[in-house]
């Protein structure tokens, strides 16, 4: 652990849990047979999405809809969508191709599980159930909206571009392209995770703001939308600082995952660039900047302001 939970922590967490809860009832709602689907597909599927996470970015979408206080709002839809989003970059990020990870989530990963070939194919059906979500659940502008931001979050110039990034500094070979930086800077290392994990965050915040005003039949505006950015970029960059401390201080088993594999690798990271001790202090700001931004929404956004500091306080 980085730092000790507060009361209000505690507090906080229950909130997380019983939120996690639900949308753990939703997700398994929206994986259902469907005909033409194998059934060994929808097994991976559900194997790797209902494996205990933490819901951090279908909590994202609930708490920043639940912010703007319109009744009536439905997000549970675009919760599951970015968790889908999620859960398929797991799967394919543990493959022996990418990361080559054994354990996810305290299981096996889905290709030790279920084979190289239909962990990639329950990675895929994953991503495109996301926009089935969306566009089924949502009025057509609303559902437009929405794919088009997890589009631009989840696509090349977001989550995926930012792993190939983190992959090209790993020195995976062919991946690397005539823009890639000769020498590594904090800035370079920001700009990978804005991507990688960040994008896809600050993206999960927009879903809930769009689905939220969607309840009024409004779209949400452009002030509001830029403070949940920027919120959720200090949140993004905290919450990787955070998974790099915990990578170099975590236990195996509180993560679920295998740690110290960063440096093993020679992957970029924070403490790797900044030490231990400066990167503990940038999570502490970043959750600082994130809270003073959360504060200028109101009242409602308070679980917001709690969530930043449970993430630079968390133990996986
Ligand atoms: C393969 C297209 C593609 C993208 C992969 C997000 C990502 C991009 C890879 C995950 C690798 C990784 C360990 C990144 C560090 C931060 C991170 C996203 C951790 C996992 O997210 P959590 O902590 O996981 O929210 P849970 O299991 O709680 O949902």
């Amino acid at each position: 652990m980085l730092q000790k939970i507060s009361k209000d922590q505690d507090n906080f967490l229950s909130v997380w849990k019983t939120l996690a809860s639900k949308v753990d009832t939703h997700l398994s709602n929206c994986l259902q047979q469907q005909e033409g689907m194998p059934v060994r597909l929808l097994e991976a599927m559900r194997y790797s999405v209902l494996a205990p996470g933490k819901r951090l970015r279908p909590v994202l979408v609930l708490l920043a809809s639940n912010a703007f206080g319109f009744e009536n709002t439905n997000p549970w839809p675009a919760a599951c969508a970015v968790e889908f989003i999620h859960a398929y970059s797991l799967i394919h990020d543990d493959l022996p191709a990418m990361d080559d990870d054994d354990l996810r989530r305290g299981r096996p990963t889905c290709h030790k599980v279920y084979g190289e070939a239909l962990a990639i194919l329950a990675g895929d059906a994953l991503l495109t159930k996301a926009f089935e979500v969306l566009a089924k659940s949502y009025p057509p502008l609303a559902g437009a909206e929405c794919c088009l931001e997890l589009a631009k979050g989840a696509g090349a110039s977001g989550m995926v571009g930012g792993q190939v990034e983190d992959l090209a500094w790993e020195g995976k070979p062919g991946v690397r392209g005539e823009d890639h930086p000769k020498e590594a800077t904090i800035q370079h290392l920001k700009n990978l995770h804005d991507r990688k994990t960040g994008a896809l965050i600050r993206t999960s915040l927009k879903l809930g703001a769009i689905v939220s005003f969607a309840s009024q039949n409004r779209t949400p505006p452009e002030d509001l939308l830029q403070i949940l950015d920027n919120y959720g970029q200090n949140i993004g960059l905290a919450f990787q600082v955070t998974d790099d401390l915990l990578d170099v201080l975590g236990k195996c088993e509180s993560a679920g995952k295998r740690v110290g594999k960063d440096a093993q690798k020679g992957k970029l990271t924070y403490p790797g660039l900044l030490g231990i001790e400066q990167s503990k202090l940038l999570a502490v700001d970043l959750c600082k900047n994130a809270q003073n931004l959360a504060s200028q929404l109101g009242p409602n956004a308070a679980p917001l302001i709690d969530l930043a500091e449970y993430l630079v306080s968390r133990d996986h």
